[in-house]
């Protein structure tokens, strides 16, 4: 049977400050291996900890999206199995969750089972099913930027905006409403490093859409292009990115490191408000 979900993302929205989406990977193979929560008690644990910390969303995925290739697909079988012992046990906590799924099938499980936000890394644009489910669903979707393959010789903006626009078009006419959207540029999809800095310098042209923004940029590979290191060193430059990303006009970052974003945007938005 449906649960039906207390959030609603205008009640998110309503909040006067940037919002931090926790992620929560209940995956082995996830790029940054610090964020790997395959065993369910941990993953709880970890879910707890971050709503502790400030986390306005948990983000749930059991397949590694892998922005760097080497991804192991997975069945929706599989994703099922490793959701069932977790997801509805993070909504239990009175935290909005999203599902971070390429499938709908497992979108549709997601929201009958608590979640209430759809997160989409094929904006839309993957699986036909989709927006059919977030509409039934009434659900909020967090459209991503994507691309198979990176190619530096691209205008990587305006691929972003063709994109977009393609999956505010597709959500529309599925039945989403316009206002139960947020888009992301997709940071390290598709995108050499160099663009992926790209799209967070010139986030600020994604505002004409007049729709919220997410960004996510923690722990990825564009920061050890400009400063070496493995992901596992990268919580810095994550910072660095999202302070910058919320000041350039985004409502939500999506981080694996909550406690420390949250402080790092609480000081930036005092220092802010007093400047
Ligand atoms: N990045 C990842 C996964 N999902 N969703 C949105 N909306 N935006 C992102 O930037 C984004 C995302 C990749 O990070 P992670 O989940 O840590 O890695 P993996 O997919 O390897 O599990």
């Amino acid at each position: 049977m449906a649960v039906p979900s207390p959030f609603s993302l205008k009640s998110l929205l309503a909040e006067p400050r940037p919002l931090v989406m926790g992620v929560l990977n209940i995956t082995p193979d996830s790029f940054y291996a610090g964020g790997r929560y395959p065993d369910p008690e941990q993953a709880l644990a970890n879910a707890c900890a971050m709503v502790k910390a400030g986390a306005d969303i948990i983000d749930i995925g059991a397949e590694s999206t892998r922005p760097y290739g080497g991804a192991i697909p997975v069945s929706a079988d599989e994703e099922l199995a490793r959701l069932t012992p977790v997801l509805p046990a993070v909504a239990a906590l009175g935290v909005a969750v999203s599902i971070d799924t390429m499938k709908s099938a497992v979108a549709e499980w997601a929201l009958h089972a608590g979640a209430s936000i759809v997160n989409d890394v094929w904006g839309l644009q993957r699986d036909p099913d989709m927006a059919r489910v977030a509409a039934e669903h009434g659900a909020p979707v967090i459209v991503m930027h994507n691309r198979e393959k990176a190619d530096p010789s691209i205008d990587i903006m305006a691929d972003v905006i063709g994109f977009l626009s393609r999956s505010i078009e597709i959500a529309e006419a599925a039945g989403v409403a316009r206002d139960r959207l947020v888009l992301d540029p997709g940071v390290g999809f598709g995108k050499t490093p160099e663009q992926s800095v790209m799209v967070l310098s010139r986030l600020h042209e994604l505002k004409r859409f007049g729709l919220p923004l997410l960004v996510g940029a923690s722990r990825k590979r564009f920061i050890a292009a400009i400063s070496p290191s493995e992901p596992g060193e990268r919580l810095g430059g994550s910072i660095a990115a999202h302070v910058l990303a919320v000041l350039a006009g985004a409502k939500f970052v999506r981080t694996h490191d909550v406690a420390e974003t949250v402080q790092a945007l609480r000081v930036a938005m005092a220092i802010r408000r007093n400047a």
